[in-house]
Parts: C-alpha cells; structure tokens; sequence
C-alpha cells in the first residue's frame, strides 16, 4: 500500500510514524509512505500557505494552490491514488468499517489541514474523502491523519504478528473489549478473578463473553442498538442486564429501596 501525506508539519508525521507498528510495517515493505512537506508546493518568497478569508471573519484559510499542486506531483510521481482524504471535523465519522475500508486500497493520499480550514474549490476537485475523528476541534489534521493511518496499517496482512488480535479486535464484534489480567495473580492484594486461573476453557470463554456486554450494557449502550445479535446473544444480554440490575438494588443503602409507587 502506497499512502503519501500532505502537511505544513512533516517532521511531526514523520517522528510519529518513526516507531512502532506502522514503523516496522513501512521496513518490511508493506507500506510506502511518504510525507510531503506543503511549503515546497508554494510559489513566493515567504513559502505561504494560507490567506485570509473572502467575505471576513476571523482566522485563515489555506490556500487551493499549494495544495493542488502537491496532489498533482503526488499523482505525477505515484499514479492517481484511489483516494484523497482530508480530516476535518466536517468529515463523516472515521470508524473501523472505515478503516476496513481504505486497508483495501492500493494507494490514498491524506490532506492534514491547518488553520480554520482549507479552500472548497480543493474539496470539490480533489478531495474523495472527508473524516472526522470525533466532535472535537484540534489545532490542525495532523493528529486525526495518523489516527486513521495507524488503523489502516495494522489491518494490512501480517503488520499484526496474531492475527486472532485483528479478527477479534472489539469494533470487528461490535461490542467492548472483556477486561484482561496477566501475572501476578494477586497484585498488592487484588487478585484475578478465578475463572481465569481455572483452565475452565468453557467456564472462561463464557466470563469474558457476559463481561463484553456487561461493558457494553454500561458504556457503550448505542452499541448494542444497531448489533446484529443472535436469539440467543440477545438473550444472554437480557439476562447480564437482570444481573446489573440485581447489584444495583443490592448496592441502595438499606431503607431507600425503591417501591416504585412513593415518589412526590
Ligand atoms: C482542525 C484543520 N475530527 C478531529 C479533527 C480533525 C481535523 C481538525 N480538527 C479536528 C482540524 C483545524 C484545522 C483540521
């Protein structure tokens, strides 16, 4: 997979994707990327990037020229890329499915945007692809792109030793992740729950199933809205819900249990 970046920052992208996952990926060949330095793409003394606004306001505006001729020099040298992304809080919502998504093609080029934006005529002609991260306004693109480039690459054949950790990353299920433990078994006087120490293959495999939709019945219920469960997932979910319920009357102070008919 070819991807080439578009920044006024390169040495940030370049220092970030220097270690790690995406940095073995990038020596193994997997991976070719390459970040473009925007300023090279400008024609003035002063290197400039942005302008200000037509029509006021405040803030800056980045210019259409230097970043049309970067993507034409990235098509020149690379071939035209299956797509041209730019991170913006505008951008629909970056999610696995998306991530899924760019890993199967063979090349993409990423626009990090500045300032308060960049010029439409450049998202009209040439960007494909607009994501958002999350509702949030950062300082420019350069973060969201290496958060969509570091799930992208991790999703390519064999950047991820196991690849059981990929088929069952939680977002691939759909539901939160069952909390982990490794030794010691009792940490300055926690200990890990039993099941684990078991050897119950069974009894384990079901205590991190109910765990999953226990978290995800707590803090990610939108989730459970729009999984596709089974009869039978569905049915368990009910019951970890009945459990949760349990504790938490179990848990009111005694004499403040609810009856459900003496509020004011
Ligand atoms: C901020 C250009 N979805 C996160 C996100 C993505 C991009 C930006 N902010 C937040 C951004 C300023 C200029 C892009």
């Amino acid at each position: 997979m070819e991807i080439d970046v578009v920044t006024i920052f390169p040495r940030m992208v370049e220092a970030s994707l220097a270690e790690g996952v995406v940095a073995r990926a990038c020596e193994n060949g997997v991976v070719d990327l390459k970040v473009h330095d925007l300023r090279e793409y400008t024609d003035d003394r002063h290197r400039t990037v942005d302008d200000v606004p037509y029509g006021g306001g405040p803030g800056m505006v980045m210019k259409p020229e230097p970043l049309f001729r970067a993507v034409e020099a990235v098509v020149a040298k690379r071939g035209a890329p299956s797509a041209v992304v730019l991170m913006t809080p505008q951008g629909r919502p970056f999610s696995h499915a998306e991530a899924e998504r760019l890993s199967k093609l063979p090349r993409f080029v990423v626009i990090c945007g500045r300032y308060e934006g960049v010029d439409e005529r450049v998202t009209d002609a040439i960007v494909t692809d607009e994501l958002s991260i999350g509702d949030y306004v950062l300082t420019g693109g350069e973060l969201p792109a290496l958060v969509v480039i570091d799930a992208v690459v991790r999703l390519l054949p064999g950047v991820v030793g196991d690849a059981r950790s990929v088929a069952e990353d939680s977002f691939v299920r759909g539901v939160l992740d069952y909390p982990h433990y490794t030794r010691p078994a009792v940490f300055r006087g926690m200990a890990v729950p039993d099941v684990l120490t078991s050897g119950h293959h069974g009894e384990i495999e079901k205590w991190r199933r109910r765990q999953q939709w226990r978290r995800t019945i707590e803090r990610r219920p939108d989730l459970l809205e729009t999984a596709a469960l089974t009869d039978a997932q569905r049915r368990e979910v009910d019951e970890v819900r009945q459990e949760i319920a349990r504790e938490g009357r179990a848990n009111l102070p005694s004499g403040s249990k609810e009856s459900g008919d003496e509020g004011d």
